[in-house]
């Protein structure tokens, strides 16, 4: 295909840059407990174990940064939101219209249909190792671009939470850490959405 991979404005470079607002969070994994609360039948707290145990999704990706850099061809697995409803994890209400992910210090708000779609993934490795530290273990929220989907949102990797610890699933919309600075809501790549329209 000649379609270009490449959105306006982003440079394709080799490596993953670590990037985040402020410093790396101190995270007791043993401890660790994803909440997911909100517009859901039930709240629950999910335990590593848990996520491990169930039905992996593998997925290779295409990662695009505001500050312009592209990452293709990276690899990772973990769990989308639909594992979480096909094994009764969770139970959204018909009110459920935006996720909210929820990290230390961090939130990024999308809309269901880009959470709920196959290139939004929960993962917890990245090219078969368990994410690092300084990449968001033990569970990070990654939106990422699936090369001739052109069918697929693709919208800019602030989008997905690294340390990531609560969904929260919201009938309104609601900005998160970018999103209160400044930048879009939508955030979509190929429209280039990086900051918010002037009213
Ligand atoms: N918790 C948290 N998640 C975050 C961020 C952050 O500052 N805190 N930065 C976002 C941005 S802007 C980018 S580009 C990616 C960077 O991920 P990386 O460090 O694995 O490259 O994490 C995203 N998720
Ligand atoms: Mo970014």
């Amino acid at each position: 295909m000649t379609e270009t991979r490449l959105p306006p404005g982003q440079k394709a470079i080799p490596h993953f840059p670590v990037l985040q607002f402020g410093s790396v969070p101190q995270i007791d994994i043993a401890n660790w407990r994803l909440h997911i609360w909100g517009e859901v039948v039930q709240p629950v707290e999910l335990d590593l174990d848990t996520i491990y145990n169930l039905p992996q999704t593998e997925k290779t990706l295409d990662l695009h940064c505001v500050t312009r850099w592209t990452n293709y061809d990276t690899h990772w697995s973990g769990i989308t939101l639909q594992t979480l409803i096909d094994e009764g994890l969770l139970e959204l209400k018909p009110s459920a219209k935006f996720l909210i992910q929820h990290a230390p210090g961090y939130m990024s708000n999308l809309p269901m249909s880009v959470a709920m779609a196959e290139n939004f993934l929960l993962a917890t490795h990245y090219e078969g190792q368990p994410i690092t530290m300084e990449h968001g273990a033990p569970l990070r929220g990654l939106p990422g671009a699936i090369p001739g989907h052109g069918d697929l949102k693709d919208v800019y990797l602030w989008k997905g939470a690294k340390w990531l610890q609560g969904l929260q699933f919201t009938a309104e919309d609601e900005p998160g850490y970018w999103e209160r600075r400044g930048y879009s809501m939508e955030a979509d790549v190929w429209k280039e959405q990086r900051y918010a329209e002037k009213e």
